[in-house]
C-alpha cells in the first residue's frame, strides 16, 4: 500500500469541482485517508514549491496557490503515486490525455486543477508537511 499527497487547487475549488474530483478519486479505487480545506499562506506555498524557486513561473504559481482555499488530501492504494498522476494527466491540460482531470477541467498550465506527488520521497515529505499522523485514518 502506497500513499500520495493531492491538492484540489484554488481554481477548481472556486468553480465547484471538488465533488467531481473526489468522485473520480474514489471511483478509481484510491482511498481518501485524510482531507482538509485550508488557505495556503505565502510562506507555505513557497516552501511547498521550493524545488521550483528558480523557475520563471514561481512567483505567479505562489500567487495563484494562495488566491483562495484549497482541499488537501492523502490518497492510499496500490501504486497510489502513479495512479493519481495518471488520473490527473499531464501538467499542461492541452497535453493531457482524454478523460483525465486536467484535460476535462484544466484552464492552462498554471490553473491545472490538481497537484499530485511525483515520487515516494516527495509524497512522504508533502504528507508530513500538512498532516500529523493522527489525522491520517486508513
Ligand atoms: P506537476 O504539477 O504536474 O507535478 P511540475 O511539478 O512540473 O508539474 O510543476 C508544478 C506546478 O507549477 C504545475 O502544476 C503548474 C506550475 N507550472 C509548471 N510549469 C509551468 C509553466 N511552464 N508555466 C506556468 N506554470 C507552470
Ligand atoms: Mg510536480
Amino acid at each position: 500500500m502506497e500513499r500520495t499527497f493531492a491538492i484540489v487547487k484554488p481554481d477548481a475549488v472556486r468553480r465547484g469541482l471538488t465533488g467531481d474530483i473526489l468522485k473520480r478519486i474514489e471511483a478509481s479505487g484510491l482511498k481518501i485517508v485524510a482531507l482538509r480545506k485550508i488557505h495556503l499562506s505565502r510562506v507555505d506555498a513557497e516552501k511547498f514549491y521550493d524545488v521550483h524557486r528558480a523557475r520563471p513561473f514561481f512567483s505567479g504559481l505562489c500567487d495563484y496557490m494562495t488566491s483562495g482555499p484549497v482541499v488537501i488530501l492523502v490518497l492510499q492504494g496500490e501504486g497510489a503515486i502513479s495512479k493519481w498522476r495518471q488520473l490527473m494527466g499531464a501538467t499542461d491540460p492541452k497535453n493531457a490525455d482524454t478523460g483525465t482531470i486536467r484535460k476535462d477541467f484544466g484552464i492552462d498550465v498554471e490553473k491545472n486543477v490538481t497537484h499530485g506527488s511525483d515520487a515516494p520521497e516527495t509524497a512522504a515529505q508533502e504528507i508530513a508537511f500538512f498532516f500529523p499522523a493522527r489525522e491520517i485514518l486508513a
